[in-house]
């Protein structure tokens, strides 16, 4: 495993409980090669194995977030190659879907194609003014490959799903606002300011209450809603097992702020 320094294509750092990871080829716009997807997926086993961490925040460095796979890496490929690289970019992604802890992408730029997705592998997406969405691929001659097709749908609907990919059109970071792509969309200067306090005021809350809530809400969107809402009260029921509910709602009750130990 490597430590916090090693990464070549990565920056990271810590702010209190917040995780902050960059990708960094800023010559490529960041551009995603098999060796940025391999140390993501060593760094974000790093953050699931540091219990100090209560929340992620991934952006990319310079003018883009992710400007998509590399596309010279992959112009050659036969069909076998494209599909352990697809599986590379979709099991990293997964990664990141499933950490415990809450992600934000804060998206400083271009999110295309495999940018994109890894922005909605994340729970939440704060974008700068000048960010860019969009899943270009068909004009490649390809669809998207990591997870496009599954996760765009399910945030945006079926309708505008299928609009954004099939016509391979980009949109501003306002109409990613607009049709619930993204959360919220900031000035540039004030992008990791903003995305680093949301992920510390996350960071403050129970974070056994925080993580049963992102489970629930995951497993809830993915099952039928009897399932889903045995699973929500039984996350439900856990909580009162733990200090961190007593803590609560003592201090509620006796007017002060609460002390949470995630435990
Ligand atoms: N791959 C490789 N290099 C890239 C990529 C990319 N995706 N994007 C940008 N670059 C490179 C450019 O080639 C250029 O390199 P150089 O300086 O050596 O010529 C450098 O980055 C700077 O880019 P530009 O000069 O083009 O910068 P502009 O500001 O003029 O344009 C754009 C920025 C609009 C983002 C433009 O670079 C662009 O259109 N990039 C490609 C965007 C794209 O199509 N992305 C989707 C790629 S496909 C994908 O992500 C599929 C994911 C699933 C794959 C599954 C595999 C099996």
């Amino acid at each position: 495993m490597k430590n916090e320094h090693e990464f070549e294509n990565l920056k990271y750092r810590r702010e209190g409980r917040v995780a902050i990871l960059t990708i960094s080829r800023p010559k490529l716009l960041n551009a995603l090669n098999a060796m940025v997807l391999i140390e993501l997926g060593q760094a974000i086993d790093m953050i699931n194995d540091d219990s100090e961490v209560y929340a992620l925040v991934i952006t990319g460095d310079g003018k883009s977030f992710v400007a998509g796979a590399d596309i010279n890496e992959m112009k050659n490929y036969n069909s076998e190659e494209g599909r352990v690289w697809g599986e590379l970019g979709s099991s990293v992604f997964n990664k990141i879907d499933k950490m415990k802890i809450p992600t934000i992408a804060a998206v400083n730029g271009f999110a295309l194609g495999g940018g994109c997705e890894l922005a909605m592998a994340c729970d939440l997406r704060i974008a700068s003014e000048n960010a860019k969405f969009g899943q270009p691929e068909v004009s490649l001659g390809i669809t998207p490959g990591y997870s496009g097709c599954i996760r765009l749908p399910r945030l945006v609907g079926i309708a505008k799903a299928k609009e954004l990919i099939y016509t391979g059109d980009s949109i501003s970071a306002c109409e990613a606002a607009k049709i619930g792509l993204v959360n919220k969309v900031v000035p540039f200067e004030d992008l990791m300011d903003v995305a680093i306090d949301m992920a510390g005021k996350i960071a403050s809350k129970a974070q056994i209450a925080v993580r049963y809530s992102k489970l629930a809400i995951n497993r809830g969107i993915e099952t039928d809603i009897e399932t889903a809402i045995a699973f929500e009260n039984q996350v439900f029921a856990l909580c009162f097992a733990t200090y961190d509910q007593k803590e609560g709602m003592s201090a509620f009750t006796e007017k002060r702020s609460p002390s949470f130990k995630l435990k």
